[in-house]
């Protein structure tokens, strides 16, 4: 065999086992790849999974929040109450209203005119540093029916369950004076509460304008000079926003 003959085997060998080491190779990387396309898919299942839970955490969280809240603005509202009550067993006078505000009992009421929905009169209301008023008594009813002339807004809705009527101070109805047959939720649905001229209750499409509507605060007391640095532990209660 001639010299180059040899040279031409020699490097056929080579060849061939480079060749078998690229496939070996290749075999490996294909190996490695699969692998890392099924941590791939289980990373991604795992995302998903944390999204979720996220998600969940995320809405359990504002639902904590706001039964939470709930919870404390009933709690600020009684405490104020009391407060009253205890400054008035004590002699203090608790009726001091702003100017063009009329005081009844333990609250002060403001009769607004105007064009407003419902939800309008409510932030009308708060902007008065008040609320739509909320109705406890019939004697608080025929204060209310003395000074109202129109169909006037009250702080009464229906507006997250249907029938479940809810005041504007937190609680559920307890004196009620709807007229015969309401609430009847008529039409496309009626969820907001107005007060007719007879003083009787009717629910009402909340986007209907009407052109009065009551706001309540609480009166402020006068206190008796011994009292006059006491005042309430924690905040003051706030009007809804
Ligand atoms: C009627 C009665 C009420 C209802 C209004 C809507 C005039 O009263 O059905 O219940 O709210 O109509 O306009
Ligand atoms: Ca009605």
């Amino acid at each position: 065999m001639s010299q180059s003959m040899q040279e031409l085997q020699a490097e056929q060998t080579q060849m061939k086992a480079q060749d078998s080491e690229l496939s070996q190779n290749l075999n490996r990387l294909q190996e490695e790849l699969n692998n890392v396309e099924s941590q791939n898919s289980e990373l991604s299942q795992n995302l998903n999974r944390l999204q979720e839970d996220l998600i969940n955490v995320k809405s359990q969280g504002l639902n904590e929040k706001r039964t939470a809240s709930d919870s404390l603005e009933k709690l600020q509202e009684e405490v104020a109450k009391l407060w009253i009550e205890m400054l008035i067993s004590k002699g203090a006078a608790c009726s001091t209203c702003p100017k063009n505000w009329l005081h009844f009992q333990q609250k002060c009421y403001y009769f607004g005119k105007g064009p407003k929905q419902w939800i309008q009169a409510r932030f009308a209301c708060s902007d008065l540093e008040g609320r739509l008023v909320s109705i406890h008594s019939q004697e608080e009813q025929d204060f209310l029916m003395k000074h109202i002339s129109k169909d006037s807004w009250i702080g009464l809705r229906d507006l997250n369950v249907e029938g479940q009527f809810i005041w504007m101070d937190g609680s559920p109805v307890g004196y009620s004076n709807w007229s015969p047959g309401e609430p009847n939720n008529a039409e496309q649905g009626e969820d907001c509460v107005l007060m007719r001229e007879s003083g009787q209750w009717n629910d009402y499409s909340c986007r209907s304008f009407l052109y009065a509507w009551v706001c309540e605060q609480l009166a402020t007391c006068e206190a008796s000079a011994p009292l006059a640095s006491v005042s309430p532990t924690g905040p003051t209660p706030s009007n809804e926003p």
